[in-house]
Parts: C-alpha cells; sequence; structure tokens
C-alpha cells in the first residue's frame, strides 16, 4: 500500500519518490525534467525487486512453478495496460522497447505492407524526431512523400486535407517541446478513415487516454515516463490492422512453428514479441499502473493543470524571458528563452542551484527552426512537483541573469 491517498496531497505523494529526497550541489533537488524521463515511486521499485527475489524466471516456454509465475505477472500485466487505455483487447496490447521502437514497427511492419510510391504520410511540425525519422527511412524505401501539417505561432495544429494519396497520419498526443495537446478525437474524425498513428509519449502519464473514444488505429507510449521502468514501451494497434501485418522481428516466442523451409507465425500479440522481453520491466510497468490510478489520472491531470498556471505566471514576470508554445490545451510543459543567454548556460546554472531542466532541441529539431531557435530550456512538471519548486526555478533564472548581467 502506498501512501498515495484519494484526496491528491502533494507532500504525501512526494513521500512515494525516494529520490527526490535528496541535495544537488548543495541545494534541495527540484526535478523539473519530468518529459524526458519521470521519477519512479516505491512501489515500482519494490515491485521489481519483489518479483526478481521471488517469482522470476523465462516467460511462455517453461512448465516449472517460477516459469508459470512470472508468465502469470506478465499477462496479468498486460491486461492492466490493456484496461488503462481502455483498449478493446489484451492481443492489441504489444510490448516494445519504447515509444520509439513503436513507431518504427508500424513504419517497417504496416508500412513497407501498405505504402507505395506517390503515397503520401501526413506528419505534423511539433512532432518528436521518434515520429518523423521512421517515415523518412520508410519514403526513402517506397517513393512516398511526408507532407507536414504546419503548426500556428501559438504552437496549435492547423487544418490539413486528406487526399486519395494520404496513406497513414501520424501524430503526437502531447507535444514534448510546447505542450500542445491534439485534438486526436478530431484528427481522427478528418482522416476519414486513414489509419492515425498516435505518439503518446507525453499523454498518458498526465490524462486519461481512452482509445476507444479516441478512435485511432495505432498509440504508442514509453514506461519510464509513465513512472515505469526504462527499456519497455506499448504499442496499441487495432486487431485487424495487426493482424495483417507481417512480424517486425523474428526470433523466439514469434513462431508457431519453424522448418528450413517454412516459418508459421504466432498469434497475436506474440507475433511482434521476438525474443525475450523485458519480464520485469512490464511487471514494474503494471505497478506503475496500478500507482497512478490510485492517485487517480483525473487528481494528476488538474493539480498539474493548476501547476501549470502558476507557473506560466510566474514565468512570465521574468524580464526578457519567451514561453514557446501557447496553445490553449496544454500539459505541464514550459519551453522558454532569454534574451541573450544560451539554454545551455541556463540550465547549467539552474544546476548548480539543484534544479534539473532539459536544454537543447528536445529531439524536434523542425520545430526548433519553426520558432526561430537553436534550443530552448524546458521545464517539464510531474504531479509530485510543487508551487515551492516553481518559485526555486524563478529564484534560479535571477541569478542567471544576475551572472549574464
Ligand atoms: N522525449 C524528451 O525529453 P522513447 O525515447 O522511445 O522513450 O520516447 C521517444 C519520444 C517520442 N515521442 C515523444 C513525444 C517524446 O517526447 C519522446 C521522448 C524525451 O522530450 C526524450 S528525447
Amino acid at each position: 500500500m502506498t501512501t498515495a491517498m484519494k484526496a491528491f496531497d502533494v507532500a504525501t505523494v512526494r513521500q512515494d519518490f525516494p529520490i527526490l529526497h535528496q541535495e544537488v550541489h548543495g541545494h534541495p533537488l527540484v526535478y523539473l525534467d519530468n518529459a524526458a524521463s519521470a521519477q519512479k515511486p516505491r512501489a515500482v521499485i519494490d515491485a521489481i525487486s519483489q518479483f526478481y527475489s521471488s517469482d522470476y524466471s523465462n516467460i511462455h516456454r517453461g512448465v516449472h512453478a517460477l516459469s508459470e509465475r512470472s508468465t502469470r505477472k506478465y499477462e496479468e500485466a498486460r491486461i492492466k495496460i490493456q484496461r488503462f487505455l481502455n483498449a478493446p483487447d489484451p492481443r492489441e496490447i504489444i510490448f516494445v522497447r519504447g515509444t520509439t521502437e513503436a513507431i518504427n514497427l508500424v513504419a517497417q511492419s504496416y508500412g513497407r505492407k501498405n505504402i507505395r510510391r506517390g503515397d503520401e504520410i501526413l506528419i505534423t511540425a511539433l512532432e518528436h524526431h521518434s515520429n518523423i525519422v521512421p517515415w523518412q527511412i520508410l519514403c526513402e524505401e517506397t517513393g512516398a512523400t511526408l507532407r507536414v501539417i504546419p503548426v500556428d505561432d501559438r504552437g496549435e495544429v492547423g487544418d490539413f486535407e486528406v487526399t486519395d494519396r494520404t496513406k497513414l497520419i501520424s501524430i503526437a498526443h502531447i507535444s514534448n517541446v510546447l505542450g500542445t495537446v491534439l485534438p486526436v478525437r478530431e484528427i481522427v474524425k478528418r482522416a476519414k478513415g486513414v489509419p492515425v498513428m498516435v505518439d503518446g509519449a507525453q499523454a498518458v502519464p498526465h490524462m486519461k487516454v481512452d482509445l476507444q473514444e479516441l478512435g485511432c488505429d495505432f498509440y504508442a507510449f514509453s514506461s519510464h515516463k509513465l513512472y515505469g521502468p526504462t527499456g519497455l514501451g506499448v504499442l496499441y494497434g487495432k486487431a485487424a490492422l495487426l493482424e495483417k501485418m507481417p512480424p517486425y522481428q523474428g526470433g523466439g516466442d514469434m513462431i508457431a512453428s519453424v522448418t528450413f523451409e517454412k516459418t508459421t507465425y504466432n498469434t497475436l500479440p506474440y507475433k511482434f514479441e521476438a525474443g525475450t522481453p523485458d519480464i520485469a520491466g512490464v511487471v514494474g510497468l503494471g505497478a506503475a499502473i496500478d500507482y497512478v490510478q490510485e492517485i487517480g489520472l483525473d487528481n494528476i491531470s488538474s493539480y498539474e493543470s493548476e501547476l501549470l498556471d502558476y507557473a506560466t505566471r510566474a514565468l512570465s514576470k521574468v524580464e526578457g524571458l519567451r514561453i514557446i508554445g501557447t496553445a490553449k490545451h496544454k500539459a505541464a510543459t514550459i519551453s522558454f528563452v532569454m534574451e541573450g543567454i544560451h539554454p545551455h548556460d541556463v540550465g547549467t546554472i539552474l544546476d548548480r542551484q539543484g534544479i534539473a531542466v532539459r536544454t537543447g532541441h528536445h529531439c524536434a529539431q523542425p520545430l526548433m527552426d519553426r520558432f526561430g531557435v537553436p534550443a530552448t530550456t524546458r521545464a517539464s512538471l510531474a504531479f509530485y512537483n510543487t508551487r515551492e519548486e516553481i518559485d526555486a526555478l524563478v529564484r534560479g533564472l535571477a541569478k542567471v541573469k544576475e551572472i549574464f548581467d
């Protein structure tokens, strides 16, 4: 039982995260780099340790007790994820290494089977490299074209046209740089049946995601941003599409039978899970989902939204600071630039004060070009952050200015 409670209380929740209670460079740690990766609650750390201490074995292979126990825990986690996302069927939940691998899987498996010369793949201008490069590779291989839906000055995605040539649309649910929440349901409606893939890496930790309501065809997220372990992610795909897709990788567990003449493939989801997966990671992700659900995604969304308002107001008062990304629907991520000071200097000086932010292009170079900046400083919030930490950030930025003045 964790200390997280029904009524959201940030001080109580913080007790669940051992790493937060330390000093960095002589200052209390202020961790504002959650979009890069979130910290892990005790419940996740303990679940992994407990699993390795008492249940661990390989899965789907042995008839012995430990293998059966491990297999049961692994498959229980799959069902947890299915329910968490309101996916219709656990066979539609595929374990992969992360969002990046999920998108590459769709590009290489669905894409190579269905995309031809002259076809068009639609993405937006705010995508992470993970949702750009796999499609560029596919375009190079097939002769298809990548078309980009522009974003406006606030960071909102504009209108787009679906033509006979449009064969796939792939969009972020939430921008990792601007925090913009994209209207996925409307985009799916406007797609008029063209398959839509959603990169949910930044959405799943911050808002309730209901796949049946969204209606998209593929959805990807990473465990490590959802307070779970690294090296693990999930691809959801509609069974009707997954059934027709060729395997992405060959190896153990993804086969039904192998001879040198012919191999037949396993059923869903195993057809896409070649080799020994991150078994303990999956158990840890199951624990992360239990933890997040115990706090409640509604509590998380409303607390983070209040904190975002507070941070936006506080940062707007800092002279010479410009926030990049002012969409109406925004998650708790704030990118900004400071007049005459390079983001790397901002990040380094903040670090000396115990404040962790990310600086750079955030794996979204085309978006940096769109806003005419080489890099930004990004403060990305989680439900364990506090107003006091935002105040510390503002004080930290005053110090940055003092050094540069
Ligand atoms: N963004 C950030 O600091 P992986 O690395 O596969 O877990 O996730 C890739 C990815 C895909 N899409 C979006 C929208 C993302 O934000 C990320 C990861 C981190 O913004 C690390 S670059």
